[in-house]
Order: structure tokens, then sequence, then C-alpha cells
């Protein structure tokens, strides 16, 4: 609605009021409350244009922090100097890899050491006490093909957020494996409304297939933003020159720049990476509630069918199945092979996919975060299996495909498949990188206040 029309509609309940008798008067009146609170209901979404314009999101993260990539720590320093315009409820310690709570509380030891200058520029600052507090172990290690498997400390706290009274939606932003996410979902379905994901998958999601393969299966009505590639955006392309390169960016703005500073500048050689930082970015600039909006952290169309191929033999190279989808491997059991025998996948030489063995078939997943080639081995102690390979071909996905939005999954977005959207080979990257200057710009000056207090 307009300003002019509500105006018009506020000043025409405002004739009939006047017009009216004592008990039409009242109603009158519990007309126009019930007008004004839905203009201004619609004023306020209306201005959800971020937290910038002021707009409070409730935030769990959930990071690989300290496991397989540096960058979840140039994340985290990023997130903590805007946690003014925020409310952070968890830090969660997810997996992939050797990564655990203790990094996530590294990060804060060099807040607290910032947040004296900080805290003149915001009284919104929480206090590192109250962060350490919401900071939680997740799970480990994957759980196997079932996708989930026992409540973890991050899992349970991400229902407790979930299920406090507050009528905001829960944004949980996934910078690494979707374990904790998946089991929380399993343990307390009821919380799914509430939620908001932003999943950084790519890399993620070939390292957690079987949680993501959980969650699509069984709860396909998600709110989710499914990033693989347009996160990319935040490093790669857009405008590098002088001071806005990854490397000169961090010289010039962040090195010297407080404790935070210098430990951002730490971190992978003192060059931007960044990679989980599109969720903040959604959420700081752009429209939260509409994935197909544009805005810091990209903008993504609606996810569409047939992502999946199952195969139920070995493949070839000649074999395809879709980029970033879920490629599922469901062999018939060999005769002699019992479930006392160990059998495991391995592609690409490095990655390994854990099977199940149900007594009829041997099922095992991947989901391939490059278009290429995608050689496996079987490694087993049963001799008939063991050293059996294969390969397939991870494709783009037809426009046929993508064209058409999935209708089982009405909520779940999805990297734009428009070749004008992609950065090289990185599809919605450029949807991203197109906000280069504005979201570096607004982190440096950030970054100045942990160097400069205000005068008081
Ligand atoms: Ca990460």
């Amino acid at each position: 609605m307009s300003e002019r029309k509500s105006d018009a509609c506020l000043r025409s309940r405002e004739r009939e009021r006047v017009d009216a008798g004592p008990l039409a008067h009242a109603r009158g009146y519990g007309i126009l409350l019930a007008l004004l609170v839905a203009v201004l209901a619609l004023r306020v979404s209306a201005a959800d244009t971020g937290a910038l314009s002021g707009v409070r999101h409730r935030i769990v993260v959930s990071t690989d922090i300290g496991g397989t990539d540096p960058d979840d720590f140039q994340s985290m320093v990023h997130l903590l100097l805007y946690a003014d315009v925020f409310d952070i409820e968890g830090l969660v310690s997810s997996p992939y890899g050797p990564g655990r709570k203790e990094h996530i509380l590294q990060v804060i030891d060099r807040y607290e050491r910032d947040y004296a200058k900080l805290k003149t520029h915001s009284e919104k600052y929480p206090t590192p006490a109250a962060l350490r507090a919401m900071a939680k172990e997740g799970a480990l290690d994957g759980p196997g093909p079932a996708g989930v498997g026992a409540a973890t400390e991050g899992s349970n706290w991400i229902i407790q957020c979930a299920r406090r009274s507050d009528p905001r939606p829960l944004h949980v932003l996934v910078w690494g494996g979707i374990e904790d996410l998946a089991q929380a979902l399993h343990d307390a379905p009821d919380i799914l409304p509430k939620l908001r994901v932003y999943f950084i998958g790519g890399p993620n999601k070939m390292w957690s297939v079987d949680a993501y393969n959980y969650i699509e299966e069984n709860h396909p009505k998600l709110w989710i933003i499914e990033a693989n590639a347009t996160y990319r955006g935040w490093f790669v392309g857009g405008s590098q020159s002088g001071e806005w390169g990854n490397s000169s960016f961090v010289a010039v703005h962040l090195a010297g720049r407080g404790a935070l500073g210098d430990f951002f500048a730490t971190q992978l050689r003192g060059t931007i990476k960044m990679g989980d930082s599109p969720s903040v970015g959604w959420l700081l600039r752009g429209t939260p509630d509409d994935p197909s909006q544009p805005g810091w952290g990209g903008k993504f169309v609606r996810l569409w069918d047939g992502r999946k191929t199952i195969f139920h033999r070995l493949t070839t190279e000649k074999d395809q199945a879709e980029v970033f989808g879920v490629v599922e491997f469901a062999l018939p059991v060999p005769s002699g092979l019992d479930r006392a025998h160990t059998v495991k996948v391995m592609f690409d030489n490095r990655i390994p996919a854990p099977v199940v063995n149900d007594g009829r078939t041997l099922r095992f997943r991947f989901a391939p975060r490059d278009a290429k080639v995608w050689p496996y081995v079987i490694r087993s102690d049963f001799r008939g299996l063991d050293g059996q390979a294969g390969a397939f071909t991870a494709v783009p996905p037809p426009v046929a495909r993508t064209s058409r939005p999935s209708a089982v999954h009405p909520n779940w977005w999805i990297d734009d498949p428009d070749t004008a959207a992609a950065e090289g080979i990185h599809p919605g990257a450029k949807s991203v990188n197109r906000w280069r200057e504005d979201f570096l710009r607004d982190f440096a000056a950030r970054m100045r206040r942990c160097q400069s207090p205000v005068s008081p």
C-alpha cells in the first residue's frame, strides 16, 4: 500500500468515526486500530532491507571454523564487528574437520581485547561473556548414510533458540557441514517454520551430502538458500583494483586495526576469502525475506526438481549427473559379502563416502562440487569388491530442468543458473561481487572501530 493510499484510507475511517454513534464509534476505533497495525506491519516488512537499515535479525551460526579452511576465522571476525546490529544467539562448531568450539573462543578472545573500543561506537555490542556462553560444540563427524545420528550440544541449542517465544524467524547461517541443523530438524521437526537457513554449500555439501540428503528428503518445506557457488563472488571477480584487491584490502584496511584486524590479517597469509560471509551480507543489505531480490548475499532462483541421480551399477565417465546435485549409488550386494565386511568408497582419491549395507543393497552418496569427471574406487576386506573402480561426469543442468520451480520444495532457493550471473565457472557469483566495493567499504569502516574509540 502506498503512503498516500494508506493515508486516504485512514482519513475515510476518520470521517466514519465522526459521523457515527457511540457503538459504531467503538467499532470504528477497533477498525482503525487494526488498520493501523496492518499499515505498520506493511511498513516494517517494506523497510526490511537488512540489518544496516535497523531491522534486528536473530542469528545462529553453524561453522566448521578451525576445520579445513581458515576462512571461517575471517568470516567470524567480520560477523563480530557487526554483532551490534544482530541478535546473535548461537555459535555452533560443526563438521567437517578438526574444528572445535575452542576455535570460536579464540576469535571471541580477540573481540574481548577490542571490546572497550567497540563499545564506544555502540552500546549494543554483546559482552564477550555473553558470546562465550552461546558457543556450543556440535557434531564432530558425519553420522553416516542416515544423515542423522545422536543429538549434540549444538543441535540442541538450535532447537532451544528456535523454540524461544520470539515472533521473529531464526536465521541459521551454515558455514560448514549441515549435520547439526539436520539433527535439530530430526529431533524437533516443529521448529521448521521458525527457520530461515542460508547454507554455504558447494564443498560443504560435498562433505556432508548425507545430512543434506536427509533434510532434502524429509524436510522439503524448509526455507533455505543453498549457495553452492554464488558465495564465491565475495572473493572472486568484482572490483579488485587498488585497495579493493584481496591482499591489498587486508594490508590497507585490516592489518593493525585492533586485535581482530591483526588476527584477520594472519589468516590465509593476509588474503581475503571470507567465503562464508555472504550469508551475513544477505542479512546486512538486501531483502532477507525474498532471495529473488538483489543484495550483498546474492540473488537466487527457486530450486528445480530432478537434481538427484541414482545409479544401480558402477559407472563410467560417460555417465552424467548434475553438478552440485546428489549422486547416489545403490549397488546389488555381491554374493559372499556379509554385513561384517568393511566397505568404503573413496572419491577423487580423497573424499570418503560411507557405505550402508542393508543386506540387499550397498548405498553411498556424493555431491560433486565442480563440473568435471569424478573417479572413485571401492576399498573393502571382501576380495570380490576391493579395488573396483568407476567414474562419472558432473555437468550443469539443462535449462528445461532449471526453468521449472519445484513443487515439493516451495521455499528452497539456489544459485541463479543464468550464464549472465556467473563469474567464470561459478554460477550466481556476479550477484555478490557486483557489491564488492560496497560491502568492503562498510567492513573497513567497522574495522576502524577497533582502532579508534569515539571520544565521550
Ligand atoms: Ca566454512
